[in-house]
């Protein structure tokens, strides 16, 4: 009697074990690299470009698909017209447990210049999904806004204590007409998909009319509150025209 008890316990254990390695894979897939044109930072394409994406994917057990996701990540202001921006939404299959995928991602042309964006996901096959990967980069076509800074000389490192301010020297010009600048310092965080941990300078300028085909920045006051973290930050100047092109310039600052 006892041993059948036994008997049907292990065999009621052994069911249970069977059931484990029937259970799904619950690790999700991981993006070792992204690139484009073999480049992960500093991204600047013309429109036009056929721009080479590899993607080193891997699983603990079985890869299923890769998403691709490209967009604008222009800031939202409505006024100027909007022409075509460069979209693209792709889901590709993928097998085994490591492998790199590549495509040629074709910049169309015309499209709009400015700060774009590609986000790239992978699923394994029991759909788990992986944390994203990004791409920012910036497109040109010719007709975005020129900026052109000439002090500080961003290119030797520039540092600034905090509570102190710097002047930016330079002027923007555009072919047409110059619809918005926007200048900001701040802090990217990891994984930030868009949004930035703290913004410690904003300056915003409409700038309507056909006058206005260039700007002088003239000296421009940037002041770093007192009470900003000390860290690497990033100046982020844009400038739109009127038909919807950002021209895009990004220097480091490192606050002390
Ligand atoms: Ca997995
Ligand atoms: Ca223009």
């Amino acid at each position: 009697m006892r041993k059948t008890a036994l008997f049907l316990s292990i065999l009621a254990l052994a069911s249970a074990c069977s059931d484990d390695s029937d259970n799904q894979d619950l690790d999700a897939p991981v993006i070792l690299s992204a690139t484009l044109n073999g480049e992960d930072h500093d991204l600047e394409f013309n429109a036009g470009d056929a721009i080479s994406l590899a993607v080193e994917a891997s699983d603990n057990e079985a890869l299923g698909q890769i998403k691709l996701d490209l967009h604008d990540v222009f800031d939202g202001h409505s006024h100027g017209k909007v022409a075509s921006t460069w979209t693209l939404s792709e889901v590709h299959d993928l097998s085994g447990t490591q492998t790199t995928f590549t495509e040629t991602l074709q910049a169309p042309d015309p499209v709009t210049a400015g700060p774009y964006h590609l986000v790239l996901r992978l699923l394994d096959a029991a759909g788990n999904e992986s944390e994203f990967a990004e791409l920012d980069f910036v497109l040109r076509n010719g007709s975005e806004p020129q900026i052109s800074i000439t002090d500080p000389d961003f290119s030797q490192g520039f540092q600034i204590a905090k509570g102190q301010s710097f002047n930016l020297t330079g002027s923007i010009t555009d072919n047409i007409d110059l619809a918005e600048i926007v200048i900001q310092v701040r802090k990217e965080t990891e994984h930030s998909h868009k949004s930035y941990s703290s913004t410690i300078f904003s300056f915003d300028k409409d700038l309507d009319g056909s006058s206005d085909l260039s700007f002088d920045l003239g000296s421009l006051s940037i002041s770093i509150p007192s009470s900003a973290e000390i860290g690497h930050y990033e100046l982020y100047f844009s400038a739109k025209d009127s038909e919807g092109n950002y021209g895009i310039y990004t220097a480091e600052i490192e606050v002390i």
